[in-house]
Order: C-alpha cells, then structure tokens, then sequence
C-alpha cells in the first residue's frame, strides 16, 4: 500500500497556520533555525527487518495482526513511515530471515520508496534448519575451528547478499558468552573471537566497514565475549580501520554514562553505529525516549560536539538505527514516536550553546554549565521537526495521519490477522 501524496497534502493545509504560529514563535526564539531544519530533514534513520512485527518475550506473543509476512512487506512498511516523517529513510537487513530471493527486484522496490540498504546483520545466535554444527556454545569464540568456519563462512555470506543490496556496512552481534563461571578460558574466547573477526574483516569490500556491537549481558549471564565497549574497542582496534564499535542505548549495565562512552569513541575516531532505543531494566528495547529522555539528550549533545569535533557528517557519519521490540503496541505507530524523539532530542542537541558551555567549563562554573545543557532540553522544538518534515513532503503529524487513513486497518485487511514477521 501507498499514502498519497494528496492524502500528505490535505492533511497538511489543514495543520498548516497552527504549526506556521508554533515555528514562528520557536524561529525568533533560537538562532539559526532555519540550519537547524536542515539538518534535521537530513537525519535518517534506519529501520530495521526485525522492528515492523511483534517481538517474542519468553512468556507469550500477542500480535496485532497485518505483520509483514516477506521482505517485500518489511519493505512496504518501512515505506510508509518514511512517506509519513521523511526521516526512515533505510532498511537494515538480518540474515537469514531476509535472504532476498531477487536483489535487483528488491533493490528497485526499496528505490522506489526512497530507501537504501544500512548495515546488513549476521546471525550466529540461533541454530538455522539444515546446518551441520550448533552454536550452543557460541560461533566466533568457540572451541571447535569448524565451528567457527562456520560461522565466519555465514558472514561473508551476509556480505555478498550485502554487496548486491548495495549496501556498505557488516553489524556483528553475537551472543558468544558463558553462563557458568570456569566454562571459558576468556583470554582463548577473546583471541577466537579475534581470530574469525580478521577473517571475516579479510572479506570486507574496500569501501565495506564492520560494526562490532557489544552488550553485558543475555542470552548469556555470566560472561559476554564482546560485553562492553572496552572489549568492541579492544577488537576494532586490532581490526584495523574498517572496523568500528556499535553502541545500543540497551546494552549497557545500569547506570552506565553512556555519554561519556560515545563521546571517547568518537574522540579515537572508533565509533560506527549506533541504535536507538530505551530500558529501564536491562534490554528493554522500549520506545527511544520513552522512560529517560534526559539521558538521551545527554548522548545526543555528546554526539553532535563529538562529531562537530571530527568534521564529521551528522547525517552520513554514523550508522545510525532504531533497535526495538514491540509487545503491546503497533510496531508503526511505536516506530513513529521513536523516530520523533529522535529527532527532538537531536534538534535540542543543536539548540546547546557551546561557546558558553566551554567557557562555564573553562571557569568551572558547574551551575551555567548545567543552566546551558537544561536550557536547550526545556525548549519544545516540535516546530522546527515539523518544518523539517513539511519541507521534505511528509506529514506535519505522522501519528495522526497513520490512525486517520487506517494504515494497520489496511494491513490487516491486505495481509490478514494472523500474521508472522519474522525475526525476533
Ligand atoms: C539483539 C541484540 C542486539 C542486536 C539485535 C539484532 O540484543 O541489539 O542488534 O539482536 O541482531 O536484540
Ligand atoms: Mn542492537
Ligand atoms: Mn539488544
């Protein structure tokens, strides 16, 4: 399915002089408004395969019916929102649930929909139909070499199917790990790890990065062979300098200053992607922004003086993507306000004055300093996100529009009720 463009339009005339009075009184209140806007119709964020159906929990699935049953349909989806907030404008792949039959098909239906291909994901956490060794206990780590060919031999696969997607980046997370204290030599896990790791960098194309994602905990509970940035540090620096470390807002143990983590992976030029979501408990994979809004505005803020640092592209600089799970609420519509936190909490970013916050730095004033950071947190930059959306064709309120043109209605109707995305 498709929402018109006339459909965007009416909707818009109708939204039009209440935003136009909202964006007014913001533009004379920021400076530069009209380059914040810029910027944020440039931010894209990738929405991943497995983010469009109903996540498992160990306790039960309740889907809500109209899941995207192939990767046509993922495709479609991710289609929708980016026509809704012109801001999703990427699809990440898993492999292998969404080995494309006919990448140039593929390809050009994506095309038509604006999207491109981010970071093509491998999986060696699950025991695939048909394969010859197990991953009980791990893949690049493991203990037994076959084992570990085989799974550096599925990455590489993950690359081709990449390379003919058009896509440019490899994401490895793995659940490599152990549950039981003396179950590992960790210094023969990490340097197995390393090892495959080099083989599968070996097969990167030259304009190919690998993002290695660490995470501290789960499936495994006692150790995680890539359990922190320390770790996804320590192998991308070995790795060479295609090889970049992944941050997910959910992976971290509690109360972790995950602003300071990207801000010195940016400073070592190391940091490659990032996903978006949010947890109050562990890997809660929640709604971005839903349970602590002022920590992500806190790694936002880090981010943009990190890269600003660099001379790096907020846009095209990092790998940037929404990494959720949904169980009780319509994945689109949840896609949708995660998108919309983001960019908020982006635009609050921009809004920092950072000459005064180096010069409260300089002088140790720690109050001015926290008066400039909770300032731009405090300002209600809705307009301006809205403007970014106006000005590249999507819809002044993509929420409302979703629920007034019956999107999940029209899924439901087209796929059915009882449908099964897969994935996680
Ligand atoms: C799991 C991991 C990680 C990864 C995703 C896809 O926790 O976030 O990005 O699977 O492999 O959720
Ligand atoms: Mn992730
Ligand atoms: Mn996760």
């Amino acid at each position: 399915m498709n929402i018109e463009k006339s459909r965007i339009a009416i909707h818009n005339d109708v939204l039009l002089a209440t935003h136009q009075r909202s964006f007014d009184y913001i533009a004379g209140e920021v400076e530069n408004a009209g380059d914040i806007v810029n910027k944020l119709a440039a931010f894209q964020v990738a929405i991943p395969s497995w983010a469009l159906g109903t996540g498992g929990t160990r306790f039960g699935r309740f889907p809500g019916g109209g899941e995207p049953r192939c990767l046509e349909e993922k495709i479609t989806d991710i289609g929708l929102l980016h026509q809704l907030n012109q801001s999703s404008g990427a699809i990440s792949l898993h492999i292998p649930w969404d080995i494309p039959s006919d990448p140039s098909h593929i390809k050009a239906l994506a095309a038509q929909y604006g999207l491109r291909f981010d970071a093509m994901n491998s999986n060696t956490f699950q025991d695939q139909p048909g394969q010859v060794f197990s991953y009980k206990f791990g893949s690049l780590q493991h203990v037994n070499k076959d084992i570990r060919k085989q799974a550096i031999a599925h990455n590489i696969e993950v690359i081709r199917h990449g390379i003919a997607l058009g896509s440019d980046a490899l994401t490895v997370w793995l659940a490599d790990g152990s549950c039981f204290p003396g179950q590992l030599n960790f210094r023969q896990a990490f340097q197995h790890t390393l090892e495959s790791l080099q083989e599968i960098y070996a097969a990167l194309p030259d304009d190919w990065k690998i993002f290695v994602e660490y995470k501290a905990a789960e499936p495994n509970f006692y150790s995680t062979t890539v359990g922190d940035w320390g770790q996804s540090l320590l192998y991308t620096s070995k790795l060479g300098p295609k090889a970049f470390t992944l941050v997910d807002l959910g992976h971290h143990l509690p109360n972790a200053n995950i602003e300071q983590i990207v801000s010195l992976l940016l400073m070592e030029g190391k940091l490659g992607g990032f996903h978006f979501n949010d947890s109050k408990y562990g890997d809660d994979d929640l709604t971005v922004g839903s349970i602590k809004p002022y920590q992500l505005f806190l790694i936002f803020n880090e981010l943009v003086e990190g890269m600003d640092a660099k001379g790096m592209n907020h846009a095209t600089g990092l790998g940037w993507m929404i990494d959720a799970s949904h169980n009780v609420k319509d994945p689109l519509e949840d896609l949708l306000q995660s998108i919309e936190a983001i960019m908020i909490t982006y635009a609050q970013a921009l809004l920092v004055d950072r000459k005064k916050l180096a010069e409260a730095q300089q002088n140790n004033d720690v109050v001015t300093a926290q008066e400039v950071l909770q300032h731009a947190f405090r300002t209600d930059v809705r307009a301006l996100v809205a403007a970014a959306r106006l000005q590249a064709g999507g819809a002044l309120q993509p929420l409302a529009l979703y629920r007034t043109e019956k999107v999940r209605e029209q899924l439901i109707h087209e796929r059915g009720m009882k449908t099964v995305a897969t994935g996680l």
